[in-house]
Parts: C-alpha cells; structure tokens; sequence
C-alpha cells in the first residue's frame, strides 16, 4: 500500500509535495462537510441555516476559504487565485509555486446528492521577493508543474500529475490517508462515449453539428457505430468518467451568451484538466488549438473545450480546419 505522502516523497519536489499535502487536508475537510449534507445546512443557498440554527455560507464560500486559508499559510505558496475570488490573494514572496483552483466544480449538484470537486493547478513563481501580482498568474498551461482534482462522490478520490503521468489515489476514511490505486492511468485513443449539453445545439458552431449528428446516426451514418451520451454537469465527473472508461468531452464555441467563447474557465478548469487528460495519453484543444499552448490573457477567462479520446479530438479540430474556424470561432 503506497499513501499519498509517501507517493510525494519519490514523484515530486519538496515544495510541491508541501502544497499538494496541504491541497489534500483542505480535500478532506470540504468531503467531510460534503458528506453531512443537509444535516450541515450546506443544501440551498447562501443565508440558510442549519440544525443548530446557524446561518450558513453555500458550500463553494466555505470550500473557497478553507483551501485559501490554509495555502496562503504555507511558505512555498506566492500566490493563490480562485474561481470563486474576483482578485488573486499574494502569499508568502519568497513561495516558488502559485495555486489557482476552482473550490467546487459542478456546484449546483450539492443540492441535488451528486459528485463535485475541486480542481486545482500549480504554476512556478519567478519573482521572489515581490508580492506576487495577477500577471504572474497569466502563464501557458505547459508551464504548470502539477495539476489534479479531487473528487467527491460515491468515495473520495484524487488524480494527480507532476508532468510524467497521471496517478489515481482513493481516500480511506479509516486511515484517513490517500491510498494509491492506479500509478499509471491511460485512456484509450478511440471512443463510443461523448459528453456534450445538447440543449445549447442551436448555438455551437457547423464542424461540432456535424460531428454530434455524425455520432447520433450510430450504425446507420458514417460512424458505422452506435455511440453513447454521458453528461453529468460537473466537468470533473465528466473527465473522471473519461479518465476510467474513455470518452470525450465537449463544452464547444458557442454564441449563447455574446462575448463568451465558451463556458469554462482556461486557469481553473481547461488547463489543468488538459494537463491531466494529455498527462494521460489523451488530448484537449478549444477545436483550434492545443489548451496548453493559450498565452492566458485574464485570471478569469473563459474558453471553448474539447478533450478526451485522442482521435476523436484530432478528428474535431480537422473538422474546425476544414471549415477554416480560427481561435474565437472566427473564420479565416
Ligand atoms: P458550476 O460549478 O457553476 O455548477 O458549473 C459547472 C460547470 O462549469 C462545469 O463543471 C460543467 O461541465 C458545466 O458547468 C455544466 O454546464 P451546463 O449548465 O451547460 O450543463
């Protein structure tokens, strides 16, 4: 049995193993308050109360708080910024490393008994001895040096990648430790599984039409397949599904919302899904181009997704060339 610190010890630095171990106490923290439900008045909004009659803050508040609290207390952290937090929050100056993190993806499924998680990446800081600023934060995906989630449901589990693959630790409730349970996770080139929100159809852009109509003529079009749909409104279940049985994901370029490429978010939720989904033998791009390679240009901004299953991802982004889509869904 290999737990998460001794994991630490031998795949990363002492730095990023510090982090990471305050990363995963904050994990278990939030999953405790998660598995109290509504006996925690964590269900519903914020201002509702709970048994004892306390008001409550929503979970993603107190998730939000409970990991920046603790990282901004660890010496090796220069700076944190969360999906939660208008600003980012500078550290400690002499820290070598920034957290960005998304506190609970998939939120609105508290409510309702479903999986969330956080998702979380750690870039390398250059400026010691300089209060870290928001623009030390805008790096390309391909600089981070870790990125994983930890995800909540039926159990507790975390996967991880320091850049030379991804590993998948579950969490024991007896031991209270990270327990390895796959040191190499693969996913597999092909698929008969996608993820995609049907419902914004209208508005995604002719190569990803043409590719879900494709798919949803199964064995009687051009696929000669039939294949299956899975979307579970929490991208991390989504790609936790995809990193245990394959599959790709799409959250597409749409013009749903004028201004907004996409719904989700390059430094908390894109990049460092990407880094694990290609850390695992897979691929992600926004349909143009590789996520990892984007010069970020805002903290918060939003980006069109598609990953998983490799060919499936390469056959998309020929689609996008074909029609002559360029970055932002413009045409060249
Ligand atoms: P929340 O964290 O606000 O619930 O959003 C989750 C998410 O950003 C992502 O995890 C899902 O893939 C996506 O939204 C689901 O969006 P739809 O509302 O289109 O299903």
């Amino acid at each position: 049995m290999t737990t998460l610190a001794q994991y630490l010890q031998t795949h990363t630095t002492a730095q990023i193993a510090s982090t990471m171990t305050t990363l995963a106490t904050a994990s278990v923290a939030i999953s405790n308050l998660l598995s109290q439900g509504a006996l925690a008045g964590i269900h519903g909004e914020a201002g509702g109360q709970n048994v004892q009659g306390e008001a409550q803050k929503k979970l993603d508040v107190i998730s939000n708080d409970l990991l920046l609290n603790s990282l901004i207390q660890n010496p090796n952290c220069a700076g944190v910024a969360s999906e939660e937090l208008d600003d980012i929050n500078p550290a400690n100056e002499n820290g070598t490393l920034l957290v960005t993190f998304d506190p609970l993806d998939g939120s609105s499924n508290i409510d309702i008994n479903m999986t969330v998680g956080t998702i979380f990446s750690i870039l390398p800081y250059h400026n010691q001895g300089q209060k870290a600023t928001e623009s030390d934060f805008l790096q390309a995906g391909k600089h981070q040096v870790a990125a994983g989630y930890f995800i909540y449901g039926t159990s507790t589990m975390l996967a991880v990648t320091f850049g030379a693959g991804v590993a998948m630790f579950s969490f024991d409730p007896v031991s209270q430790n990270y327990v390895l349970i796959n040191e190499k996770v693969t996913i597999s080139e092909q698929t008969a599984e996608y993820a995609i929100n049907s419902s914004n159809r209208r508005y995604w852009l002719p190569p990803i039409q043409q590719y879900i109509e494709e798919l949803t003529q199964g064995d009687t079009g051009v696929r000669n397949k039939d294949y299956n749909t899975r979307w579970v409104a929490a991208m991390i279940a989504d790609v936790h599904r995809i990193l245990i049985r394959g599959g790709i994901f799409m959250y597409p370029y749409d013009t749903k919302i004028e201004g907004k490429a996409g719904k989700l978010r390059l430094m908390y939720e894109a990049n460092p899904m990407s880094f694990i989904i290609e850390q695992a033998g897979g691929a992600s791009t926004d349909g143009v181009q590789r996520i990892m390679d984007i010069e970020p240009t805002g903290i918060h901004q939003r980006i069109p997704v598609v990953l998983g299953a490799k060919e499936e991802v390469e056959y998309i982004k020929a689609l996008h060339e074909m029609a002559g889509i360029l970055a932002n869904g413009e045409k060249a």
